[in-house]
């Protein structure tokens, strides 16, 4: 943390990345660490990055059009994202330093520095650290906000099993700044009416096997006619895991990226392991929560087989 603290006080120009279809934690951690840069060194740049907006990005700041230029004599943070080819906007390369700063396991190096601890139950929660490790003053309003709602996000609401003393002692702290709690909850967890009609739709439509796996398939024509954007129908895929019965849940949704059509899922576990089954197909990220991309039917039913088999103890 001091490295870093170093590096930051002696550059002028800094630009923050994260990665693509940013979630709460990604964009926390982002506009928290931005922020917080320009309140404690108003005299530096310093430019949020990314072209992917995500889901709440209406909770969080503003982008800017930054040129090859700046970033070239920048020093470029990336912020939770474990591989290379997940930052939103590779010209993190160009800086003349980088810093990676992640609570993913490990999966590539790609910045000069990188400072990655995977009990942290949330990036937001490292950024809080860096900036208590300078000063222990109350943060902004705003600056704790953003870091809150990262939390908050990645720890479903302080329930997973790696929240730990030391994340409840960061949102202690950042409640100092005036947080308006419930504001933050409803601007996080309310939903629109086509939301909740699609938990039902989600409710009604899983595939519940006898062993506890349970997964949906969504099709792009059902998210048209229930009117749900592939991110909102993603944040649902939670609303699997409430049963306590459900050993492993999964949401799967087809999607057309780049002229090509194919599913992209999420894969969660109450205590089985799933990253590496999803780095099998295109994926990765945590133990007990990961991702899959550009599956096609086939693949999809391999990744569910294997899921399965998962259960049964057979892989
Ligand atoms: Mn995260």
């Amino acid at each position: 943390m001091k490295i870093i603290l170093d590096k930051i006080e002696a550059a002028n120009t800094i630009c923050v990345f994260r990665h693509q279809s940013p979630d709460p934690d990604a964009l926390g951690s982002q506009f928290g660490l931005v922020n917080w840069i320009k309140e404690t060194y108003p005299e530096k740049q310093v430019f949020a990055m990314g072209w992917h907006r995500g889901q709440s990005a209406n909770l969080f700041g503003d982008y800017e059009t930054v040129s090859d230029e700046v970033v070239r004599n920048s020093l470029a943070i990336i912020l939770d994202t474990a591989n290379k080819a997940r930052v939103d906007d590779d010209r993190f390369a160009l800086a003349y330093d980088s810093i990676k700063i992640d609570h993913h396991p490990f999966t590539d190096q790609y910045a000069h520095y990188e400072y990655i601890d995977d009990s942290a139950a949330s990036t937001s929660e490292l950024i809080c650290q860096l900036i208590r490790t300078k000063s222990e003053q109350v943060l902004s309003t705003v600056t704790a906000t953003y870091l809150y709602m990262g939390i908050l996000t990645d720890t479903l609401r302080f329930s997973t099993q790696s929240t730990s003393a030391s994340t409840l002692h960061c949102a202690a702290f950042l409640v100092n700044s005036h947080l308006n709690l419930s504001k933050i909850n409803d601007d996080l967890f309310g939903m629109e009416t086509n939301e909740f009609l699609f938990s039902n739709y989600i409710r009604h439509h899983a595939v519940i096997e006898d062993e506890g796996l349970v997964y949906i398939k969504l099709d792009r024509e059902t998210l048209k006619r229930l009117n749900v954007t592939p991110g909102q129908a993603k944040e649902k895929v939670n609303e699997l895991g409430l049963v306590r019965s459900f050993k492993i849940w999964a949401l799967f949704i087809e999607q057309e990226e780049e002229g090509s059509v194919h599913y992209n899922g999420s894969l969660r576990s109450r205590g089985l392991t799933v990253n590496d089954i999803a780095k099998k197909y295109n994926g990765g990220g945590h133990r007990l929560a990961a991702a899959v991309k550009q599956l096609d039917e086939v693949k999809l039913e391999s990744c569910i087989n294997d899921l399965r088999l998962r259960i049964k103890g057979e892989l």
